[in-house]
């Protein structure tokens, strides 16, 4: 029932724009297009070639709507593998509307959110994790993300999670094998192979886990934070990176009180950077919950830019603040080049193992290769010239974290002597959990297996 009845819907933005698309899907389709649409002669069509365009109108009670172009494809070379229809119509929210109204009068259903990706998931076309990476290429917000998504949509992710399951699978159907057919299979020594297997299948898999933070920072951006006594030029770098007069900026120390936050994109990366109040003891009780809110924003923080005016000396708090960010991702900034220096980058290693670089915020001079030292920080330089799949999605790592569990489960299992019966089930765990991340059903697939592999047939 569910896949058999036809649903449309708008699937361009709904602001006016030059051209917007209105997808039908399902067995209905073609019998709908024949009904509303006519060719630029008058004459309507019973039957579209798939992979055709077609320019003509539609009409509804022989008036006309709108002219257009109708795309026509065929089950099964379609997004969705049913029949579809597209109509690239004006772009205008009522015409659009309109258009959308007068299928449903014949018969359509509109499709629920993310409808057209479930058919084609359901008839298989693509897998769920592919599914899931059509939304996150739409909501890339960089090109970092962008690239990953598109390596996760053509498959790299499913070709990773399939080759490991098959790994698996092969050990599952060996031990069910040797269980019932002990005369021909023989299971001494066998647990040092598995163990081997397992450690194999563990280490990809935690790698992929850890790759989940790189994922987060790409995908949702780089949560950076500018730390550093008053005055230094802390919000002047602010304004620098967003390109606007976002905070304000004057040479009273304590001008900035609460954080304020950003987003930017910079070389293709994205930032939710903060700007926060000036590090200083201070009695004035608005000031001081500004200090302290910019302590707390930092604790979480993927990066700190640590600031320094470089024009004056070196003081205990800079000191304070070397020791706070100790064990965190930071890059001391020491600002204000453009002024005679009393501050040298030298006079700062003595206190901190991070890295160190020279900027003007007022003059703009060694902002590039700043830039380009948190491109080098955060992606190593990895996401764009291998093919490293790495995880953005929660769903997948948390699939991920429980097939490890059940591996290390299969280990102490092995550790222990038990049975091999025990160990299997926990195989079966981390082969299901894999397969939950492509979408895949376990059972019956691992029974065909035994049969393929194994040559049972005596
Ligand atoms: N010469 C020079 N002056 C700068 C530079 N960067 C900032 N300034 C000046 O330093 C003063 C303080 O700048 P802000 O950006 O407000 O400093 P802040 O760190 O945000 O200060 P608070 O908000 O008080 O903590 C302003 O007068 C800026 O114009 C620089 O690179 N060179
Ligand atoms: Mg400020």
């Amino acid at each position: 029932m569910y896949l058999s009845d036809t649903i449309t819907a708008i699937s361009t933005g709904m602001n006016n724009a030059g051209i917007g698309i209105i997808r039908i899907s399902g067995e209905g389709s073609f019998k709908i297009a024949s009904a509303i649409f006519r060719l630029s002669s008058g004459k309507s069509v019973n039957t579209f070639e798939s992979h055709r365009v077609y320019y003509g109108f539609i009409t509804d009670d022989g008036k006309t709507v709108d002219e257009v172009l109708l795309i026509a494809l065929r089950s099964p070379k379609s997004y969705t593998t049913e029949d579809t229809i597209e109509i690239d119509c004006h772009g205008g929210n009522l015409v659009m509307r309109r258009i959308l109204k007068i299928i449903l009068s014949k018969g359509a259903r509109l499709a629920e959110p993310g409808e057209f990706t479930k058919r084609a998931f359901l008839n298989g076309r693509m897998d769920l994790s592919e599914a899931e990476a059509v939304t996150d290429v739409i909501n890339s917000s960089n090109e970092y993300a962008l690239n990953n998504s598109i390596k996760q949509l053509t498959g790299k992710l499913t070709e990773k999670i399939r080759l490991l399951r098959d790994k698996i699978k092969y050990e599952i159907a060996y031990i069910e094998s040797a269980l019932d057919d002990p005369e021909h299979y023989d299971l001494s020594g066998y647990y040092l192979r598995l163990s081997n297997v397992t450690d194999e299948i563990c280490d990809e898999l935690v790698s992929l886990k850890k790759s989940f933070n790189e994922g987060r920072i790409i995908s949702e951006g780089i949560n950076t934070v500018i730390l550093g006594k008053p005055n230094v030029g802390k919000s002047s770098l602010l304004n620098l990176l967003t390109g606007e007069e976002t905070a304000i900026v004057t040479d009273i120390a304590g001008t900035t009180r609460d954080a304020l936050k950003q987003d930017i994109v910079m070389n293709g990366l994205s930032l939710k950077i903060t700007d926060t109040a000036g590090i200083r003891e201070t009695d004035d009780i608005i000031e001081k919950i500004g200090v302290d809110k910019a302590l707390e924003s930092a604790k979480d923080a993927d990066l700190i830019l640590m600031m320094i005016d470089s024009s004056e000396e070196i003081d205990e708090t800079d000191i304070k603040i070397f020791d706070f960010i100790k064990d965190k991702n930071a890059i001391i900034l020491l600002n204000k080049s453009d002024l005679k220096q009393k501050v040298s980058e030298n006079d700062v290693k003595k206190f901190t193992q991070k890295c160190i670089m020279s900027i003007s915020a007022k003059d703009e001079t060694g902002i590039e290769e700043f830039k380009a030292k948190i491109n080098e920080m955060f992606l190593k330089g990895t996401i764009d010239y291998n093919d490293e799949v790495i995880l953005t999605n929660e769903r997948h790592l948390y699939l991920i974290e429980n097939s490890i569990q059940s591996l290390e489960e299969v280990k102490n299992s092995i550790s222990a002597e038990m049975p091999e019966d025990f160990v299997s089930i926990d195989l079966k765990n981390a082969y299901e959990y894999l397969g939950t991340i492509t979408g895949e059903q376990t059972g019956d697939d691992i029974i065909d297996e035994i049969f393929s592999k194994f040559c049972m047939g005596k």
